[in-house]
């Protein structure tokens, strides 16, 4: 298997009309906080967390699905968006909250990943509760190439996507490494992305912190209970898996 790294979906090279060209797996990160969410809604019940880059689709497709049975989470600038059920925080996905519903779920960087590689034909999401179980999927898969997205901020890199991207390689390689298999780094951004991991394995809290995007949720109010839930490195087995364009669903 070998493993690109992209910091942002501007990143991302276009695939181009030679679609065997392409990978044939995708990881979307987001790790403050839209893929932490992701995960922690689907683990505690959630139907689906259908993403959209933009406010106005997301509004048009949660009208047409039955109110009982959705809810709308939309976050720009680290705060919910006025008027929609939840914003952007993993302890908000409680199983009171979501269980059996669909969510619509549009957020200012890492809904526009998911857009960019929704073509792709393994699609999954990753954060650090759940980076072991990702790595463990691509292998049972037997990926050839894969993506690793980040989501950034508004274009620009983040520190905490890249370390969830090398711990998500660290714990392929590990694991291909037990079975006899070979992970390898694809380029010089995922280097990068294992020695980060290296230096802050033991105190990933301390890098989200650190970050540019955690010292901005630090700056909107009290993001403890979200910084915890977000390093909690191997604490879910649940993988986000694209079933549809747009819709991920627990696998
Ligand atoms: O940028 C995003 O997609 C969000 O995850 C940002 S926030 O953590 O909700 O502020």
């Amino acid at each position: 298997m070998l493993i690109h790294t992209f910091h942002t979906s501007e990143d991302v090279p276009d695939r181009g009309p030679a679609a065997a060209a392409g990978p044939d797996a995708a990881v979307v990160i987001d790790v403050l906080r839209a893929t932490t969410t992701i995960a922690w809604a689907l683990q505690n019940g959630a139907e689906a967390v259908q993403a959209f880059a933009d406010l106005d689709s997301l509004k048009t497709a949660a009208a047409a699905w039955p109110a009982p049975q959705r809810l709308t989470a939309g976050e720009r600038g680290g705060a919910r968006v006025e008027g929609f059920d939840l914003g952007n925080s993993p302890l908000a996905v409680t199983p009171e909250r979501v269980a059996g519903k669909r969510i619509f779920m549009s957020t200012t960087n890492g809904t526009r990943s998911l857009d960019k590689v929704r073509e792709v034909p393994l699609l999954l999401t990753a954060c650090l509760p759940n980076r072991a179980a990702v790595a463990a999927r691509l292998l049972e898969r037997e990926c050839q190439q894969v993506w690793i997205v980040g989501s950034g901020w508004e274009g620009s890199y983040s520190l905490e996507d890249t370390l969830a991207a090398g711990a998500v390689a660290q714990a392929a390689m590990d694991a291909a490494a037990a079975s006899g298999t070979s992970v390898e780094a694809g380029n010089d951004e995922m280097v990068a992305a294992l020695a980060l991991w290296q230096q802050w394995r033991h105190d990933p809290e301390g890098c989200l912190r650190t970050a540019s995007h955690g010292r901005r949720l630090i700056s909107l109010g009290d993001h403890d209970a979200d910084f915890r839930c977000c390093a909690a490195v191997d604490s879910l087995q649940i993988v986000p898996m694209q079933a549809e364009p747009g819709v991920l669903k627990a696998s």
